[in-house]
């Protein structure tokens, strides 16, 4: 594919990280690996720092990783706009540039870039074009997905060899990097990040109560406040490790999204949540549970469903089911604390199972193709 030109990422930070985590990896990758010139509009460069601590927050426009960031005014600049224009997630576009767009001798190519989904109708709404009403403009919905006939999911080049090379001395080194002593070598060593209606409680309990010992990694942030309130710490405290029974939880600091990958890879098995860590923890290659972004009229439980659906397909009876089992109590409004004691049981249990599964997984999703090169295509074809 010969090099692509210029795009416009635009990118609203409605909450959390997953917008931003999304755009900024695609920004970086178009830029990386398309040869792409790439200009990320973002609404909130504060939640843009944390992923990338060179990222200053009070500036208007800066270069980082081969990407121009601007912030995104209410009042934008007079800008010639790229040729390919990328919405994120139905962010809207300012009128002013639209009208740019349309005033633009090359047509400029217009991609609506949705949230990810496994739901079957995704494959049917990919790369559907959506006429603007009223402006001359190319526009069409692009659909990240599962499945062949869908936009992918985002995978860096070299992720796989990263991956594969980061052996024992790097994950002391990680979790030196993050303050703490490597956990010993008979733990089983859990990531948690999810929202804060998890049932945390419950599995931290479990865990303490355990015959085998655990140590749960719990990055800052607001399943930390409940983690606190399992262990009965009221008070304010520096400390970032905590005893109970068999349990050793750890506060971790937010690391920097490069360094996210390592988390898991330092993992046994990760608690991930809305659609970027989601995403990397199926290439991490290890079992993991999902906490789906809560959404009105229930639309997150079909989500849950669909992804269920297909990524249970290929286990064995008992370790979907375990699957299924420990995934619904996690997601459920059912806080009664041995629920989710029960699942996870039932679900580590499978451990081998779901460790041998988590590779011919990550193949499977490697073989529908990367979001960031069929993107890159999707344009490439259209705007010849
Ligand atoms: O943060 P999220 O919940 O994000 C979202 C948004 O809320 C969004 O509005 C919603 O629509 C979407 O979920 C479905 O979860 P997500 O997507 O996993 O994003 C988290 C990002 O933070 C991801 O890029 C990984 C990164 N991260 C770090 O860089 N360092 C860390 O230490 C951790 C824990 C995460």
């Amino acid at each position: 594919m010969s090099p692509l030109r210029s795009f416009d990422i635009f990118c609203r930070v409605i909450d959390n990280y997953g917008d931003i985590g999304v755009c900024w990896r695609l920004a970086r990758q178009l830029s990386d690996e398309c040869g792409a010139t790439v200009r990320l509009w973002v609404d909130d460069l504060a939640s843009l720092h944390l992923l990338n601590a060179q990222i200053d927050p009070g500036c208007v426009c800066q270069h980082a990783a081969g990407v121009e960031i601007m912030r995104w005014e209410e009042e934008l600049p007079a800008v010639t706009p790229a040729d390919i224009v990328v919405e994120a997630f139905g962010c809207g576009l300012p009128e002013r540039y639209m009208e740019a767009m349309a005033a633009r001798n090359a047509p400029v190519l217009w991609l609506v870039l949705e949230y990810l989904s496994a739901e079957p109708w995704v494959r049917e709404h990919h790369g559907l074009p959506s006429p603007h009403p009223r402006l001359p403009l190319d526009r069409y919905f692009f659909f990240p997905g599962f499945e062949p006939g869908t936009g992918g999911v985002l995978r860096e080049a070299g992720l796989f060899a990263r991956r594969t090379a980061f052996g024992t001395a790097d994950q002391h080194r990680f979790w030196a990097s993050v303050g703490f002593e490597p956990p010993s070598a008979g733990a089983t060593v859990v990531s948690l990040f999810g929202y804060e209606h998890a049932p945390v409680g419950g599995l931290l309990d479990a865990w303490a109560q355990g015959d085998v010992p655990m140590v749960a990694a719990i990055p800052e942030g607001k399943l930390v406040t409940h983690a606190l309130d399992f262990l009965g710490v009221t008070a304010p405290t520096n400390c970032h490790s905590f005893r109970r029974g068999n349990l050793e939880v750890r506060i971790l600091p937010f690391v920097e999204q490069v360094r996210y990958d390592e988390l898991l890879w330092a993992c046994d098995c990760n608690f991930v949540r809305g659609e970027d860590s989601f995403v990397r923890a199926q290439w991490a290659v290890r079992p993991f549970v999902w906490h789906v972004y809560p959404q009105q009229e229930g639309a997150h439980r079909r989500k849950l469903g669909a992804f269920l659906d297909l990524y249970c397909d290929g286990l064995p009876d008992a370790a979907a089911e375990a699957v299924r089992g420990l995934w619904q109590v996690w997601n459920s409004d059912d806080q009664r604390p041995q629920a989710v004691g029960t699942a996870w049981r039932a679900y580590w249990e499978q451990r081998r199972a779901l460790e041998a599964y988590a590779p011919a997984w990550a193949e499977r999703l490697a073989g529908v193709g990367e979001l960031a090169g069929k993107l890159a295509q999707f344009s490439q074809d259209r705007i010849k």
